[in-house]
């Protein structure tokens, strides 16, 4: 005979309803993508510093053809570009992208730290953790996408005192 006892119901209830908790945050934290028929975009998420910020996502190719990002534009931010960190002479530099990035069929572009990512410049109002800034990615032959980047981590100087 298979029974439980009003204790070991209790239990199995318990496990049960962490398991609900566990999926909602998961969820609530990481179901955060766009597509369309040509592209996916995974997570995107910025960090601040005072009314600067750089962009981070993940961007695949889903079409049978080149897809190129040349540029963003939000109502929140004056100006966007695109960046990439090159290494010359052992020096970590940021240099703007003017053409946009090609990402071939199929594959996978990943703007992330110390690599490829959005420059935002003139971020206006205050942001906090957990915040979304709306953000339209821009490509070739007219395709626009809108995102929300979430804000991940906010430096200010008039914010922050670590003394
Ligand atoms: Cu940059």
């Amino acid at each position: 005979m298979f029974t439980f006892t009003i204790n070991e119901m209790e239990k199995v209830m318990y496990i049960i309803r962490n398991i609900f908790i566990l999926l909602f945050f998961c969820s609530s934290l990481y179901a955060h993508d766009y597509e369309n028929d040509s592209v996916f975009i995974d997570h995107p998420w910025m960090k601040i510093f005072e009314n600067r910020g750089a962009g981070y996502f993940s961007l695949k190719n889903k079409s049978n053809q080149d897809i190129k990002i040349i540029a963003a534009k939000s109502n929140s931010i004056k100006s966007i570009e695109i960046h990439n960190i090159i290494l010359e002479n052992d020096v970590m530099k940021m240099r703007a992208v003017k053409d946009g990035i090609t990402i071939p069929s199929g594959n996978t572009l990943e703007f992330k730290p110390k690599s490829y990512h959005l420059m935002f410049f003139g971020i206006e109002g205050m942001y906090h953790k957990d915040n979304m800034i709306d953000v339209q990615l821009i490509f070739e032959n007219n395709m626009v996408i809108d995102v929300k980047f979430k804000v991940d981590d906010v430096k200010s100087s008039k914010h922050d005192h670590n003394h």
